[in-house]
């Protein structure tokens, strides 16, 4: 792939068109490759948008977004999107086979590699269990498999197209935290060159990660790891005591 995944976010401002106030405020950090990058705060403090500008599905008012030194307006949508594998927060499934969904971005991935995705992701028990297994009919919104099972078949997908850039955009909270913790390590294989940005609501999801950027009304109001932020923020305190 074209570009290495450092994702580097410098003095971003946004606010949706028409809006007063913005959503995010001077936002600065850099995700690097073979790192995992949290972002934790209440709901409303902007971690959604925040991810969301990274596929550039909005433009940051003010500010600038590079992926591997390179500015996102300059990147064009087709490397964007092959470069970024972006789990959203309510994962989508289309009417088709598992295959098809699965390949939706990896058109190439032969069967195995989708068992592999699938074996990551912890999806492969229940896909086995199917009628058809690769082959099984998913129907409209993926409404014939449960939440949790679609949450695991979008990180499977998004596994399966082998970017440099991960967005995990609370991902994680719907799986039981055995499931969660099962999980992320088998994550660390497969993305262990990739930069990835995690959205979560759980601290213990995310106590591993290499720099935790706390989000309140779009501004990060603290950083560090989690032993870090333990000593440093009240705000972080807060949300590990809820
Ligand atoms: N907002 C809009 N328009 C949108 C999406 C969000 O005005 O299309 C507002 C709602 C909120 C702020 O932006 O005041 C941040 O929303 P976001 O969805 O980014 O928050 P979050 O941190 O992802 O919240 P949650 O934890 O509930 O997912
Ligand atoms: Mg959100």
């Amino acid at each position: 792939l074209p570009t290495p995944g450092t994702v580097e976010f410098k003095n971003v401002t946004f606010g949706y068109p028409g809006a007063e106030a913005p959503v995010l405020s001077d936002i600065s950090f850099t995700a690097k490759p073979g790192q995992t990058t949290a972002i934790i705060g209440s709901t409303g403090a902007g971690k959604t948008t925040l991810l969301n500008l990274i596929p550039r599905l909005y433009d940051a008012t003010e500010g600038e977004i590079l992926i591997g030194g390179v500015p996102l307006k300059d990147l064009g949508r087709d490397t964007i999107s092959r470069n970024i594998s972006a789990v959203p927060q309510r994962p989508y499934l289309f009417s088709g086979t598992i295959a098809s969904n699965l390949r939706f971005g990896a058109q190439e991935a032969t069967e195995e590699e989708l068992w592999e995705a699938l074996r990551v992701a912890q999806a492969e028990g229940f896909v086995a269990e199917r009628e058809g297994q690769l082959d099984s009919k998913i129907s409209q919104g993926g409404t014939n498999v449960s939440g949790g099972q679609r949450q695991r078949l979008c990180i499977a997908r998004a596994l399966a197209a082998k970017p440099n850039t991960y967005l995990f955009d609370d991902s994680f909270s719907a799986l039981d935290v055995n499931t969660d913790a099962k999980l992320r390590a088998a994550l660390a294989e497969p993305t262990k060159d990739a930069a990835v940005i995690i959205v979560a609501q759980r601290v213990s999801t995310i106590t591993g990660a290499d720099q935790i950027l706390v989000l309140d009304h779009g501004e990060i109001v603290a950083r560090g790891t989690h032993e870090q932020l333990l000593e440093t923020s009240e705000t972080y305190q807060e949300i590990v005591a809820s």
